[in-house]
């Protein structure tokens, strides 16, 4: 069975460990299709947040408590960079991690496409599944933030890239919206359009909807060969019982004003037959009863606690699109 994910970092990582699981059950092929919304460039270094959680917790090298960077890791270089007094010093870079983002941003001043550049690095730590960023493009999420002025007129309305609002401000700054600057010209990385067309089925992750799903699906080819391709689209509701598991969903999904509930974000991706994306939707048990107009709902178990409970979600998924394992 070849599966296409489409996931963020941290919980994508997580969850595509159960997908790969099941692969080397039954066999066939994982590709997983990453988020470049965040990526950022810092003290001229390429960094790739979701790219690396993705390949680190794969390749058996995350840190298991914050769930990105690197595990063992020391921090001279952090440390460093601030005696310096060289800004951002809110944004952290471990030595080990340092290393990855020397390497890619030296092959991307070579020339060389970040889904190249993602291959060379996967080949170290080799994750077992195919990594692809959604586009060799940059994608760039910014959140617009109010920057306090008296009226509403917008004028003073201030663009903060991601990792600014969430890691320097905590997520605490109001964002009016999210915009991602770049999706309307970005073009698939290579390879990705062809991994959906021969996919059996594909699996929007249970990341984040708003800043790690929303940039994927608003590259204009993925999102239309998502939605006229022959493989069922199964999600997972990165939501149970009104909350996210972990990280700044319940926020994010304030500011595009849906609400933080199983529901709302089954209907933000909405059902394929009208428009949206899904043929399938998964939400925990405790969300028993949800409804999404057009969409079959199926009720599982979805905190992914360990690699079994994954896989078992992983499971009920491939069911609800009609296959078998
Ligand atoms: N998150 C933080 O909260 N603080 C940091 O200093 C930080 C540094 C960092 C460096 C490399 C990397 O790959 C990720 C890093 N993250 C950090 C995580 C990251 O900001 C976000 O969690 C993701 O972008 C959200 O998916």
């Amino acid at each position: 069975m070849d599966i296409v994910v489409l996931a963020g970092g941290i919980g994508g990582a997580r969850f595509l460990l159960g997908v790969r699981a099941l692969i080397e059950q039954i066999g066939g092929s994982v590709t997983a299709i990453i988020n470049i919304g965040d990526d950022v460039t810092l003290h001229g270094l390429r960094i790739c947040p979701d790219l690396d959680s993705v390949m680190y917790t794969l390749g058996g090298g995350a840190d298991p408590v914050r769930g990105w960077g690197r595990a063992d890791e020391t921090w001279t270089v952090k440390e460093e960079l601030a005696a310096y007094g060289a800004e951002p010093e809110w944004f952290g870079l471990g030595d080990r991690d340092v290393a990855t983002h020397l390497v890619r941003t030296r092959m991307l001043d070579a020339g060389y496409p970040l889904s190249a550049v993602t291959e060379a690095l996967c080949a170290r730590w080799q994750p077992g599944i195919r990594l692809l960023p959604a586009s060799d493009d940059r994608v760039e999420t910014h959140a617009i933030v109010d920057d306090g002025g008296a009226d509403d007129s917008g004028a003073g309305d201030v663009a903060l890239h991601f990792q600014e609002w969430w890691v320097r401000h905590h997520g605490e700054l109001p964002a009016k919206r999210f915009v991602f600057a770049g999706a309307e010209t970005a073009k698939p990385a290579a390879g990705v359009l062809d991994a959906i067309a021969a996919a059996d089925l594909v699996l929007l992750a249970p990341s984040n909807p708003v800043v790690s799903i929303a940039p994927i699906l608003g590259v204009h080819e993925i999102w239309t060969a998502l939605v006229e391709g022959p493989a069922p689209v199964i999600g997972l509701s990165p939501i149970i019982g009104g909350a996210p598991v972990r990280g700044m969903a319940d926020k994010c999904l304030a500011t595009v004003g849906v609400p933080c509930t199983a529901a709302g974000v089954g209907g933000l991706y909405g059902s394929r037959r009208d428009g949206g994306v899904l043929d399938g939707w998964l939400v925990d048990t405790t969300d028993a009863g949800t409804a999404v107009e057009g969409v079959p709902v199926h009720e599982t178990p979805l905190l992914m606690t360990d690699v079994a409970a994954t896989l078992a979600m992983v499971r009920v998924a491939v069911t609800a699109a009609g296959l078998v394992t």
